[in-house]
């Protein structure tokens, strides 16, 4: 009997139930399922520029990084970045020549509705997107669109952005907005990028909106965007069941790592992973639709110490449980590293804050490789591991990778990306192969250089490098494009002797 591997079928991301591992060797290649497809990834605010361009309104960060310059680490901003809204033709080219099968990119939300809501859609964007998809079909590329990749309408952020209610309501009128705008097309979504990225970072660090209430609006924030998420799923099966598309959502998880083997640090381990990734994981693959155990009895406890008459983790009715779980067809995740997990000791503080609910501490070991981004360092059984715990934990979900990547320093010899690139597939090969964990896609993150949040273009993660001082922006294929497009096109990894061709 033949079984695909794949969610991908007739271009479209479809969800089978049934996955054969087994290792495959090809001409000397260790090579992935058949079927198991290769993409590159982007968002909207890292590359499109065109700001204020033919309708669009303001986001949130192009409010943050215009108001506070001086967070962003280079003192810049996506005004212009890499130009892709007007550059985007010969962006699917780049990803035609690398013979990718698929396009992740993301909707810039105040592009295609400038109030932020649905009283009004701005053609013009809507038109470069349609444009967008339909060049990447006519090159055989299949589109995998994020809703929601940071860029919030400042108007909604004006009403509280994420910590409101209503956004959630709000989210589902865009959503169907893009889904209707697209229908005639072939398009698989995911709702949000990294809402722990977007809720802790936004409203409890130093991404934009820049509030600075953790433990506090950061739950707030996350509540909202699981029910958005929710919502949205049941709206989409419900209202256009004949699409017979796919929609999951992207959640970040780097491997936490117990920094001993004793009890101790191994509980914290799983505290954390239960904090930064179970939070929003739990709600919608596991059985109970509803946050972690552990998340619940820390936080309800801490708050309780510093005297809250109510905790400051909000709590879902049953019928909010009900449309959460089980609301995704595949799991999209972002992974990229490692950290060593032990306990935070002490008491708690009286000050709320996300970090010190999970009380955990986190470091990364000395001799891990470094690379251009100080939090990134090269440890690939981490992603090994990830895996196998999300597989054992939430019953071997389909999961799709949606980014993985590394910076390097600028140039065009980036053998350290082939490198990491080829050690973190080995890692996921095993991990399908001889795990038998359901990945059913790769994507590298990301396919030109970009505007990295506040590291500003100080970091440089694309497959081709961008030249920001040219006024075309040109872009131009570093090294590792030979490497990578080999595996996009065979499927299989090319042995060490084929990468030293290249490489000098
Ligand atoms: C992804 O997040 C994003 O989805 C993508 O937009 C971005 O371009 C890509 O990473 C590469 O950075 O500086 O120690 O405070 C990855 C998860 C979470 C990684 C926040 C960086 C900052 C750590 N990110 N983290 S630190």
């Amino acid at each position: 009997m033949n079984e695909s591997h794949s969610c991908f079928e007739e271009g479209k991301l479809k969800i089978v139930s049934r996955v054969q591992g087994g290792v495959a060797f090809r001409n000397g290649e260790l090579c992935f399922p058949k079927n198991f497809y290769f993409g590159v990834a982007t968002a909207s605010y890292q590359i499109e520029g065109a700001w204020n361009v033919s309708g669009k309104s303001e986001s949130i960060w192009d409010r943050y990084t215009h108001e506070h310059p001086e967070r962003i680490f280079d003192h810049k901003n996506g005004d212009v970045a890499a130009d892709s809204y007007h550059r985007f033709r010969e962006d699917v080219k780049l990803m035609a020549d690398l013979g990718v099968k698929y396009y992740r990119f993301s909707i810039s939300w105040p592009r295609v509705l400038p109030t932020g809501l649905a009283n009004e859609i701005n053609e013009d964007g809507i038109r470069y997107y349609r444009e967008l998809i339909n060049e990447l079909n006519r090159n055989k590329l299949m589109a995998l669109v994020t809703m929601y990749h940071w860029d919030l309408p400042q108007s909604l952020q004006d009403l509280g952005g994420w910590t409101n209610p209503i956004m959630a309501d709000y989210f589902v009128d865009y959503a169907r907005v893009l889904i209707k705008s697209f229908e005639d097309m072939r398009v698989d979504w995911i709702t949000f990028n990294e809402p722990l990225s977007f809720c802790q970072a936004g409203y409890g660090g130093m991404d934009a909106p820049g509030a600075n209430a953790s433990g506090f609006e950061d739950y707030l924030c996350g509540h909202n965007v699981l029910r958005a998420h929710g919502m949205a799923y049941r709206m989409y099966k419900r209202e256009f069941p004949h699409l017979n598309g796919a929609m999951g959502i992207t959640i970040d998880m780097g491997w936490q790592e117990p920094a001993t083997t004793s009890p101790e640090d191994q509980e914290a381990a799983e505290t954390a992973r239960q904090f930064y990734f179970g939070w929003f994981a739990n709600p919608i693959f596991s059985k109970t639709g509803d946050y972690p155990a552990v998340m619940r009895k820390r936080v309800d406890e801490a708050s309780r110490q510093q005297r809250y008459p109510r905790s400051r983790l909000p709590t879902f009715t049953a019928e909010e449980v009900e449309y959460m779980q089980g609301s995704a067809d595949f799991l999209g995740l972002n992974h990229y590293t490692t950290y060593l997990i032990s306990p935070k000791k002490g008491k708690i503080s009286p000050q709320p804050s996300f970090v010190e609910d999970a009380g955990i501490y986190s470091t990364q070991k000395e001799d891990w490789p470094k690379t251009n981004s100080t939090w990134l360092r090269v440890v690939p059984w981490g992603f090994r591991k990830a895996l196998n715990w999300i597989k054992r934990t939430y019953e071997n979900p389909i999961v799709l990778i949606t980014e993985n990547g590394v910076s390097t320093p600028p140039g065009l010899h980036d053998r350290r990306r082939t490198a990491y690139i080829l050690s973190y597939l080995r890692a996921l090969h095993a991990a399908i192969a001889l795990d038998g964990c359901r990945v059913v896609g790769y994507t590298y993150w990301s396919l030109i250089d970009n505007f990295e949040w506040t590291r500003g273009f100080s970091e440089r993660f694309g497959l081709y490098e961008v030249d920001y001082s040219s006024p075309n922006k040109t872009r131009t294929a570093r090294e590792s494009v030979k490497f990578f497009s080999h595996i996009a096109k065979t499927g299989c990894l090319p042995t060490l002797n084929w990468v030293a061709q290249f490489q000098n």
